[in-house]
């Protein structure tokens, strides 16, 4: 049976359709109708470029029709250079690989520019056998590549801000990438070197000018832990630790050193500056809590979204991204009514553990005021919180960790502004 706008199957309030809903012929809503002569031109008519031989084939970015395409923020800190943020421009990417040029950037002190040839990798501390390793050496190892997301714990911190600031997805939560890195488990190094009984955490090393420095525990650097040297199949590209990083899958972005020059492996936390002046997250009682390490369960709406308004009423795309720190990402709920009603979002194939995970679904908007949210769960059964519920528990300023509901309120104009409800 021909669809047609009458018999759209809704999967919840306020034109969320279902998920499985494909925008297809008949609809009278997609591609704009063409006039007969419209029709008996097209296929006749040659475009200047068209005309002549294209351009040369070589190094070439990207067309210089998606030039607006870039990392947001670029910028630095009062009186410092390269020291700050950039972010991933998330409301026009699509997919879950974010590519290099665009990964997410966070200077402590700028990025230093490292000469391979002189480069080494240290272990040393309480183990038997301390080891240095240059990247000739390490090349020899075993290596592994997995596609897995970054994200700063200080992403979507601006959501706090007891109004709604008016920016873009990118500006509020662009502080996460999600990239296949490759490189050695540190797993191997480790039983090398020889882990004393006493070994209980490691504290690892940059060798930017701020020396960045975080402790992990052990558990972690056995289980799942990696020193990084590709991105994305290229070597890792200055900004993002080359030639060398440590890669903690899911846990928050700092403790990931880049640039990394030792591995100390210590008896307990060695409570440097990077960890107890920051990312630390202050309850309500007055306790700081250290070392919140896995990032938690997530989403985003990434279009529609701030600045990409909707052009009339009829059906749209609404597609995001969705990840966790613990694992896959089970299911996607959305809602079109101030989250009343829910409907499930298709998610595109790869569902990987610990990496960004796309979500579509299609949406019938009627031109009244609506407001879009997403909700993920992930397979251990953690729910990403409203605004209120991130809310407990901690104390007012703190903003490290937001992994709360986003809303994105369309006005009848169908301009999207980002609300609290
Ligand atoms: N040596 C060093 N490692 C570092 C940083 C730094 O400034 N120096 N920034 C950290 C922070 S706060 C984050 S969120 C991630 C950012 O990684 P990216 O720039 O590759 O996105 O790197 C971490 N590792
Ligand atoms: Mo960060």
């Amino acid at each position: 049976m021909k669809e047609t706008p009458d018999n759209i199957n809704f999967a919840a309030n306020n034109g969320l359709l279902d998920r499985r809903f494909f925008l297809k012929a008949g609809l009278g809503v997609g591609g704009g109708l063409m006039s007969a002569s419209a029709l008996s031109s097209e296929g006749k008519d040659r475009f200047p470029w068209m005309k002549q031989p294209g351009m040369p084939m070589g190094q070439s970015g990207p067309s210089r029709f998606e030039e607006h395409i870039k990392r947001e923020g670029v910028g630095s800190q009062p009186g410092t250079t390269g020291s700050g943020a950039s972010r991933t421009p998330i409301e026009y990417l699509d997919g879950i690989i974010t590519p290099s040029r665009l990964h997410f950037e966070r200077h402590h002190s700028g990025i230093p520019d490292i000469d391979p040839a002189q480069h080494r990798l240290v272990i040393h501390g309480l183990v038997e056998r301390p080891l240095s390793f240059s990247m000739e050496s390490l090349a020899r190892y075993e290596h592994v590549s997995n596609i897995q997301f970054l994200e700063c714990s200080g992403n979507s911190g601006a959501m706090i801000s007891p109004k709604p600031l008016q920016r873009k997805a990118s500006n509020l939560h662009g502080l996460v990438s999600c990239s296949e890195w490759g490189g050695v488990p540190l797993k191997i190094l480790l039983d090398e070197a020889g882990i004393k009984p006493e070994g209980k955490w490691i504290v690892a090393s940059g060798s930017d000018a701020a020396m960045m420095s975080r402790s992990v525990p052990i558990e972690k650097i056995m289980d799942d832990a990696i020193i990084a040297t590709h991105q994305n199949g290229e070597p890792l590209r200055p900004s993002n630790g080359y030639p060398m990083r440590l890669f903690l899958p899911g846990w928050e972005g700092n403790a990931c050193v880049k640039w990394l020059r030792t591995i100390k492996v210590t008896s307990g936390p060695s409570m440097t500056k990077d960890e107890t002046s920051k990312y630390s997250d202050l309850r309500d009682d007055g306790i700081a809590e250290l070392f919140t390490f896995p990032m938690g369960v997530k989403s985003v709406i990434t279009s529609p979204s701030l600045s990409l308004n909707l052009t009339g009423p009829g059906i749209y795309q609404i597609k995001g991204i969705a990840w966790s720190g613990s694992g896959k990402i089970k299911s996607v709920e959305l809602s079109a009514d101030g989250g009343k009603t829910w409907a499930e979002a298709l998610l595109d194939e790869h569902v990987l553990p610990k990496a960004l995970t796309r979500f579509r679904s299609a949406w019938k908007w009627d031109g009244t005021p609506a407001t879009i949210m997403s909700r993920a769960i992930d397979e251990k059964g953690n729910i990403q919180p409203t605004r209120e519920q991130w809310f407990v528990g901690r104390a007012k300023n703190t903003f490290y960790h937001f992994n709360a509901i986003q809303t994105w309120g369309v006005n009848t104009a169908g301009e999207i502004n980002n609300v609290y409800l």
